[in-house]
Parts: structure tokens; sequence; C-alpha cells
């Protein structure tokens, strides 16, 4: 039988008002302490907060060349929550999401997603399958994970930047990114700019590399040449 908390945590009409950033990480702790969770739910108490930037402008941090990863929070092991930024016109290339979910809540400017199936690569596909393109806005929630297909995300303002911030579940270190016009694809690790507000110290960052710009981001913008 289920427990009264669980269904606390089920319906998405029900949920609580959410005051700040603080109280919503809160309540993600809760959500995520059950075994079973609903994503419409999480996806609401994403809706319900409002975004102002004095709640996450510390993990607000540019690179001028690439979008960065700048964690919030890890869930107590259950979730990755972090804050992206997006400078005019930087982008992701097409990728997975490791078997994770990844709800993304837009906190400042517009993020346009790309959608597009998986490669069919035993059929020697060369170009990869576009599907919708959608725009979310300030406060709007997307949702996707690797049944739903692939996307790239991008910022599509080349005059103003854009915060999105994504909950993975379960976290995730590396994931895939595709070529769109031949479906190759390759592991990419993913890397944090900043943990906590705090610069993340060029050592630690990435295996020793010393440089943010040459390290393989998740889905950075820029796609090196394959091989192959
Ligand atoms: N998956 C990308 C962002 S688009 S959802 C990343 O985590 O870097
Ligand atoms: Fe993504």
């Amino acid at each position: 039988m289920e427990s009264q908390q669980q269904q606390l945590y089920d319906d998405e009409k029900q949920v609580p008002m959410i005051k700040n950033l603080d109280h919503l990480v809160q309540e993600l702790h809760k959500v995520f302490d059950q075994d079973r969770v609903n994503v419409d739910y999480v996806k609401a108490l994403l809706a319900a907060y409002k975004s102002s930037p004095k709640d996450w402008k510390k993990y607000a941090k540019y690179d001028p060349h690439r979008y960065t990863r700048n964690l919030i929070d890890t869930g107590n092991g259950k979730f990755n929550l972090m804050a992206l930024c997006w400078g005019e016109a930087h982008g992701s290339s097409i990728h997975d999401h490791a078997d994770a979910h990844c709800f993304v809540k837009i906190l400042d400017g517009n993020l346009q997603e790309t959608m597009f199936d998986w490669p069919n690569t035993s059929a020697g596909q060369t170009e990869m399958n576009k599907l919708d393109v959608n725009v979310y806005p300030k406060d709007g929630v997307a949702y996707i994970n690797d049944s739903m297909g692939l996307h790239r995300m991008e910022n599509p303002s080349h005059t103003d930047g854009c915060v999105s911030m994504h909950l993975y579940v379960p976290p995730f270190q590396s994931c895939k990114t595709f070529d769109e016009r031949t479906g190759h694809e390759r592991e990419v690790k993913v890397t944090f700019y900043s943990q906590y507000g705090k610069r993340t110290p060029f050592q630690a960052e990435a295996n020793g590399c010393s440089d943010y710009s040459k390290q393989s981001v998740c889905c950075s913008d820029v796609v090196e040449p394959e091989n192959n």
C-alpha cells in the first residue's frame, strides 16, 4: 500500500507554492527521497518556481566561448541540479541524456531546442532526421529522456545571454554527442565550470587539463572532426 507521503508527491495539481530557489531545492530533496517519481509532478514544481536573479546569480558564470555548467546541488546523490549559462548564440552539440531524466527550467532569456531521431546507423544513415523546434521563454519548463530522442539546445539571441537550470535524475558523468551530417556518435565527459558558486580549480576540473576551452565539455559547441 502506498504511503500518504507518496501520494503527496504524486499529484501535479497539488504542488506547494515555491518561495525561492532554496525552497525549490528542499522540495526536490523530498520528492527524490521517494521510491517512485512522477515526472509531471517535478515539471509542475519547477514551473511553480518563478525565477529571480538574486536566487541564482552566484551560479551565473559565463565563458566567452561556450556554454558553462555550474553545479547547484547534488541531491544526496539522487540528482544533479545545475545552472547552464549560454552566451550570445552559444549552443550544444546534438546529445543524449545517458538514460537519465532531463528537466530544464529557464531562468533568464530564451532557449531553443531542436529535436532529432536517434540515428539509424545499421541502415548506413547519413544526415540526422530533424523533428520539432521549440523555444522556451523565461520560466518555461522542458523535459526529455532518451526514449523521446535527442536534442540540441541553443541560445537563439545574438544580443542577450540565457541561463537555464537543468535537473538530471540520476546524475551522469558522461553522455553521447552526435554529428548531424553523419549520425556518428562519441562519448564525452561532462564537467563543471563552477560548483556551489565557486569556479572549479583548473586541475580538478577535468583530469588535469588546465584549459577549460580545451576540455571535452559535454555537448560543447565545438565539434571536433571525426577520424572515421
Ligand atoms: N545536456 C546538456 C545541456 S542541454 S539539456 C548538458 O548537460 O550539458
Ligand atoms: Fe540536453
